[in-house]
């Protein structure tokens, strides 16, 4: 994304959406929401060198994701992300608006979802981000369920990810992505993170402990199904929060952005960003500190799966 090497490969379709492609196998996709709207505006800039520094030394490849003016862009320039930030107003992109967002020529951050989409067209196998969308609290009432979920069950990319957020329904959303035949599988852990939060009494349907073996295996299982897989991988230990100081300062924010009236796209933006105030920062830490991890993890897996057979 941010170095250029000179040696990239560029393909334009123009047809039905405009796609630029630069990507260097082995490749792992970063997503622009993340960036966008996942951090405040002053960090997105030095998360984004670090990540490609990570997935770099790990010895893969970083591309960034996202729509520029309406062109679905997998590789983005430092340029590009640029244009991103200076810009007033980025919407986020999921399945359900991107076709309509690249019609419009409208720049966009794309999540998880169209993150899965675009890296899939382009041949990417492997995408790091911090955690997925999923199931919202409170579905007895009020039904909101990340386009997350179904682009793991669609698109045959590996996602690496802390679990889901923990302002979701992290058992409903665990439960979903089993409805949805997604396998879980495990890192070093027997159960599902709970992105600030290592552990939970939720199952991962294998454990791996040796990243060699788990990449043998992303590969069968991608080939074989060509659906998705999420790679669970717990925060660091060193930068865990407290589940129950968590807890306080997540109802809190939730408590904000009803009377705000944050809805749809708009509730995961606003409550990452009250708890990132509420905790004094110490959400954000905790939040750049697994994506980080993540982006390692996806790089040796992105260079394992590329390596010869055997090696
Ligand atoms: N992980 C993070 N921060 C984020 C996100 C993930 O650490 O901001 C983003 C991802 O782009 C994910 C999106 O796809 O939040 C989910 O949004 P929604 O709940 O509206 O589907
Ligand atoms: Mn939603």
């Amino acid at each position: 994304m941010l170095a250029r090497s000179g040696l990239f490969f560029v393909l334009i379709t123009l047809s039905p959406m405009q796609f630029l492609r630069r990507s260097i196998a082995p490749a792992v996709a970063l997503e622009t929401t993340l960036l966008v709207h996942g951090v405040p505006r002053d960090q997105s800039l030095a998360l984004a060198h670090r990540l490609d520094e990570t997935v770099r030394s790990a010895g893969a490849h970083p591309a960034l994701i996202g729509l520029i003016q309406g062109v679905a862009t997998v590789g983005m320039t430092a340029q590009e992300l640029q244009l991103l930030l200076d810009a007033p107003e980025v919407p986020k992109a999921n399945t359900a608006n991107l076709g309509a967002l690249a019609h419009r020529k409208s720049h966009a951050a794309t999540t998880v979802s169209t993150t899965m989409e675009l890296a899939g067209l382009a041949g990417i196998r492997v995408f790091a981000t911090g955690g997925i969308g999923g199931v919202h609290k409170g579905y007895g009432e009020h039904l909101d369920i990340s386009a997350d979920l179904s682009a793991l069950a669609r698109y045959p990319v590996a996602v690496v990810a802390s679990g889901c957020k923990s302002i979701l329904d992290v058992a409903a959303t665990r439960e979903a992505l089993e409805t949805l035949g997604v396998p879980v599988i495990g890192y070093q852990t027997d159960t599902f993170p709970q992105f600030y939060c290592r552990q939970s009494d939720l199952h991962v349907d294998a454990r791996f402990d040796d990243a060699a073996d788990m990449a043998r295996f992303v590969s069968h299982e991608l080939a074989r199904t060509g659906r998705g897989i999420l790679v669970a991988n717990p925060i660091p230990s060193a930068d865990e929060l407290e589940v129950r100081q968590l807890a306080k300062w997540t109802d809190k924010a939730f408590g904000e952005a009803g009377k705000a009236g944050a809805s749809g796209r708009d509730v995961t933006p606003f409550v990452l960003g009250r708890l990132h105030e509420l905790s004094e920062g110490a959400t954000l830490r905790a939040n750049i500190a697994l994506v980080e991890s993540n982006a390692r993890l996806a790089g040796q897996l992105a260079a394992a799966m590329h390596a010869p057979r055997g090696s």
